[in-house]
């Protein structure tokens, strides 16, 4: 093995930054330029061509871009995709291969000097390859010989718990459900998954409140909904066809109130995409009412927003609360709003950074309207009060009775488009008995109860040397989890690391002992099987189950399906397994019986997902039911503001996507709507704080983190003037993922509290 490191960050060269003028609008003709040119020059003409008529349509594939569901019944007549979904096809559909020759020309050392982008730009993975213990290069392997490795090193642990089996989210039903399963039969509950570092907040914040983990609202509700509250989202960038829906509320005349320390273009002013004759425009003004918050300052302006609601039910009785819906549907209200009191206004104020002029105004349009939908994502999931945000946006919807109705309800915003699919087929390290009790029923086995690791928790195992083998379905570890170094290590500890993936990422080069490259088949190409060719499904953010069929060949002959990697780690790693897995992945069919025998949901799976547009699964929130909870009703909660305390030259750090990004995977440096091309370690400030600190535009400044007492340290990032609160600055995930301590996390979900990074700044 060469002695020179391995990187595990991105390199910290500069790439030249150009800034240009912040757009007025999102979508419109330069988004729909800019993913033409991203498909055509990635896939080539014809190709790309056929890509978009594809995408999302009813017997298209799932746009691996989002998980922001599609109208039920129409589609739009080119296709119902998006700028950043466009990209996100081109990403899989490339025609850059990373081949046997590749790996032997590049050594593993080299590739990790490179760029994120300019690793994911090498192509797709053409062949199963292999590190031996060692070696500098990946060779190839064949799929025999892999399956073979992992299942001697598996067996030859001393506990399945020092197995850990990572998912990320675009693993389909089929796949994930055959994947825990599994996981189980070899004995452990060691599922951490993405979701750890995304929605787990709202799974949590849910569950305990409405008895579901899930949103309560479908597409349609945006057109009948009187105001929409956006949370803590960038939809212009991340979730685009969630525009069309908030187009839709304004049409029927409700508002929007965006609560954001960004002024994020798409949400301010958009373009449709479907409509031609729109695109010269300004564009049309989403947002009412912009409250730019202070970075975690959203369970603070809630709390006011709540005492205010509570102020004029008592001076004007029965015109804030909706007092039938609170009396014969949730728990707790007594409590609640006595310790609202506990708090006063101006102890609460500063932490917002608003004016209470602008609280009450947002109060004002929360009394008045009782069809409310809050929508929300990252902005609100991954800070170390995270599980609070949610539960407090649950508390206004209760006492509006803004849920369980049309036009009201919860809606947190899924990242991967198969991220809640992923999770109601079992991936989970917390699964409920009465899951692995269904399991254990139909496959005739004793499903371990014990909880397995998270995210977090399985960096520590490894990092302890308590978890030796590592398996990735899909994702990027290194670059998605939080103090890159420290987990730098934990994987190098591994005896065996796995990644199943489309294409070359960090988590190839930082590796333990020996690693596997287990190349795998994308969504957008065909998959074949011995009873010809195969669909899979998929549940989108509302609770939507339906068909992803590829149609291009696929990008080499030698890949497998996830479905077919599992079976054949399986086979090759349990004894007596009972489960003929080599006949289950003949027919996808044979799979989904599986799933409907043992997921409560899915009966008629088979008929159900081939009718157009596929299913809802069963809510007990939308049905206005809350019987799952502890009391049986919905309950009232009591949530803490931040605890941060900044010194006077601290900053809050908030780690957020560019317009280029899928998460770890960079399509290109440029973040076109905050006016940044070209650079990707930039930091955004507030010009009065730069001015404090003596800072000026494009100076170069290191960065570091405080916590607990410890340093980490971040070097050479260009200083941007934005408009952003005071003591509040944001960088791009993942180049500032080294500076997020391990244990900076939510409450109760353990996520990763990357939102919310307590740095200092210092010019070069
Ligand atoms: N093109 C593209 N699409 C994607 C992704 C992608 O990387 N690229 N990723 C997918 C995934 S997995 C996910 S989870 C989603 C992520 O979707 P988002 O959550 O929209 O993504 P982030 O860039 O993390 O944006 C967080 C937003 O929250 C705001 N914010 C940060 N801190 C706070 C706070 O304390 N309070 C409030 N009110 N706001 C705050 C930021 O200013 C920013 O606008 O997108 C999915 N879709
Ligand atoms: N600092 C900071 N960290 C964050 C976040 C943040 O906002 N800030 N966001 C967090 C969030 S919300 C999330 S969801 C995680 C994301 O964490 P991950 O899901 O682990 O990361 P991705 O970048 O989405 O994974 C991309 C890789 O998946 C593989 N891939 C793509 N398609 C397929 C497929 O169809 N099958 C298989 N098997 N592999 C495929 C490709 O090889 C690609 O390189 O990151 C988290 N990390
Ligand atoms: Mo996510």
């Amino acid at each position: 093995m060469s002695d020179k490191k391995t990187h595990a960050q991105p390199p910290e060269k500069l790439t030249g930054i150009k800034l240009i003028d912040i757009p007025k609008k999102a979508v419109g003709t330069k988004a729909i330029q800019s993913a033409l040119n991203h498909v055509f020059s990635e896939t080539g003409i014809s190709k790309g061509i056929s890509l978009l008529k594809n995408i999302n349509q009813l017997d298209g594939f799932d746009c691996p871009g989002c998980a922001w569901p599609d109208p039920d019944e129409k589609r739009a007549f080119l296709a119902e995709y998006c700028e950043n979904g466009a990209k996100a096809v081109a990403e899989e559909a490339t025609k850059n291969r990373v081949s046997p020759l590749f790996f032997a020309t590049h050594s593993v050392q080299e590739m990790s000097e490179w760029s994120d982008y300019e690793i994911g730009k090498s192509g797709r993975i053409t062949h199963p390859m292999i590190l031996r213990e060692g070696s500098n290069n990946y060779e190839e392997t064949t799929w025999e010989e892999a399956y073979k490795l992992i299942g001697e090193e598996l067996n030859y642990l001393k506990s399945p718990n020092e197995a850990i089996f990572y998912t990320s989210g675009r693993t389909s039903n089929e796949a994930a459900f055959l994947y825990q399963l599994f996981v189980r039969k070899f004995g452990t509950n060691n599922l951490p998954d993405c979701s750890n570092m995304c929605h787990e907040s709202s799974g949590s914040a849910l569950s305990e409140t409405l008895g579901i983990g899930k949103g309560s609202v479908t597409l349609d509700d945006f057109n009948h909904a009187n105001l929409v509250i956006v949370m803590g989202q960038n939809p212009g960038t991340n979730h685009p066809r969630m525009l069309t829906a908030l187009k839709d509320t304004k049409k029927n005349g409700g508002k929007i109130i965006t609560i954001n320390p960004l002024p994020e273009v798409g949400l301010m002013n958009y373009v449709d995409p479907q409509n031609p004759l729109k695109w010269m425009g300004s564009g049309d003004k989403l947002t009412d009412l912009f409250l730019q918050v202070k970075i975690n300052g959203d369970v603070a302006l809630l709390k006011i927003i709540l005492k205010l609601m509570k102020e004029k039910e008592m001076k004007q009785p029965n015109t804030v609360f909706d007092h039938q819906f609170i009396k014969e549907k949730t728990h707790g209200i007594d409590e609640f709003l006595s310790q609202l009191d506990n708090y006063t206004i101006n102890e609460l104020l500063p932490q917002t950074g608003l004016s209470l002029e602008q609280i009450e105004e947002a109060t004002e349009l929360i009394i008045k309207n009782d069809k409310i939908i809050i929508c929300w994502a990252m902005g609100l999931t991954q800070h170390k009060n995270g599980v609070d945000n949610i539960r407090e946006i649950v508390n206004l919807l209760l006492l509006k009775g803004s849920i369980g109705k049309k036009g009201a309800g919860t809606c947190p915003v899924r990242g991967h488009s198969n991220v809640q699919g992923d999770r109601t087929m079992g991936i989970w390290e917390k699964p409920k008995d009465s899951f692995l009790d269904s399991l254990e029923k139909e496959f005739q086995f004793k499903a371990p109860r014990k909880h397995g690791y998270d995210v977090i928790d399985a960096i520590k195992a490894m990092h302890q040397q308590k978890a030796k083998v590592f398996i990735g379905m899909g994702g990027n570890f290194i670059s998605a989890t939080p103090d890159t170094e420290y987990t730098a290590e934990a994987l190098k500890n591994c005896s065996l690391t796995v990644q199943i993936s489309t294409k070359l990422n960090r988590s190839h080069l930082i590796h333990g002992k020996q690693a596997l490259i287990l190349p795998c088949l994308g969504r957008s190409e065909k998959d074949t099987q011995e009873t010809g060719e195969q669909f899979v499904s998929v549940e989108n953010s509302m609770g939507v189950v339906h068909q992803s069929n590829g149609h291009l060949t696929p990008a080499s002959k030698q890949l497998l399906s996830e479905p077919a990697i599992v079976a054949g780690i399986a086979e090759a790693t349990l004894i007596n397994t009972k489960v003929n897995w080599s006949s289950l992945i003949t027919n996808y069919d044979l799979i989904r019986d599986k799933i409907e025998a043992t997921i409560p949901g899915f009966e008629n799976y088979n008929q159900r997902v081939r009718e157009k547009g596929g299913f809802y699964l069963p809510n007990n929130a939308r049905e206005n039911s809350y019987t799952p909870t502890s009391t049986g009703k919905a309950n009232f909660s009591t949530n803490l503001p931040s605890d941060i305390i900044l010194k006077d030259n601290q900053f809050m750090m908030m780690t957020i996507r560019t317009h280029d990004q899928y998460n770890t995977t960079i399509y290109g440096l440029d973040d076109r709507y905050r006016g940044i091309l070209n650079e990707r370690r930039v930091i955004f400030m507030n010009s009065d704080d730069m001015k404090e600190q003596g800072l000026s535009k494009l100076d170069k400044v290191n960065l570091t983190s405080h916590f607990q007492g410890e340093e980490r340290k971040a070097i050479g990032f260009l200083v941007i003037p934005y408009s952003i609160p005071k003591q509040c600055t944001a960088t791009y995930f993942p180049e500032t993922n080294v500076l997020v301590p391990l244990n900076n996390k939510a409450r109760i979900s353990n996520t990763p509290a990357s939102k919310t990074v307590t740095i200092t700044i210092k010019k070069q």
